[in-house]
């Protein structure tokens, strides 16, 4: 069914007819994986003029690829970029879609046809490892951690799945593999609650020299695993609890065995690292080789992750006909609920670059995020590319990349921009949506960005020290520009009009690209 599928559609697309009576020697379509950081900003790759971390192996990836230097993802926070990318349907159409606690239900539901559902479908074994944070389970706060979850990623299209529930600091903590915890330790019964603590459970808001290996800077006060603070209670778990330090080393030996075991047929990974985001606990191996501290100790550690997974295709001999998407689910912060002095040792690394606004907000820095594609077969120039693209159009891309046929329904607001993702189309896509963390939309066109009003907050108001963009009266910035300093909506009031329409349009889905 596979080779039928494979050879069938797409695949003749990139490849030169072979001779007669040639043995067909090699698989046709690549090898697919998506490496997804977490709050990895648009400058803190040394790739993208980092300048106090080194990050070799990502420097390769885009010194043999495609560097985008205008990419989005499609919210400033994970679960709704998460959920967009995985559907190619944007998170604001769906409510229960923003930052998922550790026991929600799955938010995803398993009649969504998914990116892993069209990999799947057309013969790739499929697999989910790292991060997830899209719920697991029917119901909210109604999973039994200690049998099968009945609803899992299984459903979702991926064969394979080693996965933490939501974030490293959101309870449970302990890896689920293909829907059961694993290491399941059945002397320590685990059990999880976002209401109320757990009799007996010591609290880090009580505890403080509990904290051995973190302290909060703010909220994060409840269970305490591994000597951190956690949002969410939770008993149990024993044996099957993390290490954080572990975690980076645990889901990359995950993800090579999984390649390991799918080297001779097609497969589609998503890698989602815990990396960069809090509670940022690397290995000790990683600790010290930058002057910032723990947070640029989770990017070494990161880059780490990328090399081991490059070599590992290198070693099996799958490295040129792999094609690897390497990005992040929104834009970076630096105090994000713990004393790990990512704030005091940042110096003058800017983690979004040249951008404002961060992690959670409307302006730039929160979805401009660096992607890099790399694969070898197809992109034999290193490029820089300025083409606008967003996250969004995953989805229908590899659809296209891989000649699979959608379902009526599937992926509705993902559009087929394969060109610009492979470099051989430069056509900006004509608007990206970006959803910040009140749901506040902007539209940004190559030139021009603007954000509609919203009466929340000018600043983050739970911790970070971030700029939110959000204002009572809509902005237009001229991106030309690139910090969005200067509203000129009232100096352009046409253009405002005309991208206040695109966003009436496609809220009201009557758009087409
Ligand atoms: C916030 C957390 C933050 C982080 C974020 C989700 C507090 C005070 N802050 O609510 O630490 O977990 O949610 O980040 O609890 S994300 O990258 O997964 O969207
Ligand atoms: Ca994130």
């Amino acid at each position: 069914m596979k080779s039928t599928t494979l050879l069938g559609l797409g695949a003749s697309v990139f490849l030169p007819c072979l001779a007669f009576g040639q043995k067909e020697a090699k698989q046709q379509t690549p090898n697919v994986i998506f490496i997804y950081a977490d709050d990895l900003g648009y400058g803190d790759l040394q790739c993208y003029d980092g300048t106090r971390v080194e990050t070799p192996n990502v420097n390769k990836l885009a010194s043999t690829g495609i560097r985008f230097q205008n990419a989005h993802a499609t919210a400033s926070t994970s679960t709704p970029s998460r959920y967009s990318m995985l559907t190619g349907e944007y998170a604001w159409r769906k409510a229960g879609t923003d930052i998922a606690a550790g026991n929600a239900g799955m938010i995803i539901r398993p009649e969504r046809y998914t990116i892993a559902d069209m990999f799947k479908n057309s013969g790739y074994a499929t697999a989910a490892i790292g991060k997830w944070h899209l719920g697991l389970g029917d119901k909210d706060g109604e999973q039994d951690w200690n049998a099968p979850l009945p609803t899992a990623l299984g459903d979702l299209g991926f064969d394979y799945s080693y996965i933490m529930a939501a974030t490293a600091d959101r309870v449970p903590c302990v890896f689920i593999e293909n829907g059961c915890v694993a290491n399941y330790d059945p002397s320590a019964p685990i059990e999880v609650s976002y209401k109320a603590p757990f009799e007996g459970e010591p609290l880090g808001k009580d505890h403080p020299e509990l904290l051995y290996n973190l302290k909060h800077s703010h909220g994060h006060d409840m269970a305490i695993v591994n000597g951190i603070g956690r949002i969410g209670y939770m008993k149990g778990g024993g044996k099957a609890l993390w290490k954080d330090e572990n975690i980076a080393d645990s889901i990359t030996t995950h993800a090579i065995d999984f390649i390991k075991q799918h080297k001779d047929n097609p497969f589609f990974m998503y890698f989602a690292t815990n990396d960069v985001h809090v509670p940022r606990f690397p290995h000790e191996r990683f600790r010290g080789k930058n002057p910032m501290g723990l947070r640029g100790d989770a990017i070494v550690q990161f880059d780490w992750s990328v090399g081991q997974i490059v070599d590992a295709l290198e070693k099996l001999g799958l490295r040129e006909n792999t094609l690897i998407i390497l990005s992040s689910d929104n834009g970076p912060v630096l105090d994000d609920g713990y004393d790990d002095q990512a704030e005091e040792l940042a110096g003058d690394h800017k983690p979004g670059g040249p951008l404002r606004g961060g992690k959670y907000s409307a302006f730039e820095a929160g979805t401009r995020i660096p992607a890099i594609v790399n694969w070898p077969d197809r992109i034999k120039k290193s490029q820089v590319s300025d083409v606008l693209v967003s996250q969004i159009d995953w989805f229908r891309s590899m659809a296209e990349l891989i000649g699979a046929t959608l379902p009526k329904g599937a992926a509705p607001d993902s559009y087929n921009r394969l060109g610009n993702w492979l470099g051989t189309d430069k056509t900006d896509r004509p608007w990206v949506i970006e959803q910040a963390n009140d749901h506040t939309l902007s539209v940004r066109t190559k030139d021009w960005k603007y954000i509609e009003s919203s009466d929340g907050p000018s600043m983050i108001q739970f911790g970070p020290k971030i700029e939110t963009g959000y204002q009572k009266a809509p902005a237009l910035y001229d991106m030309r520009k690139v910090n969005e300093q200067e509203n000129e909506a009232e100096a352009h009031p046409e253009i405002v009009y005309r991208l206040q329409e695109i966003l009436k349009d496609v809220r009201n889905r009557h758009y087409k690209l």
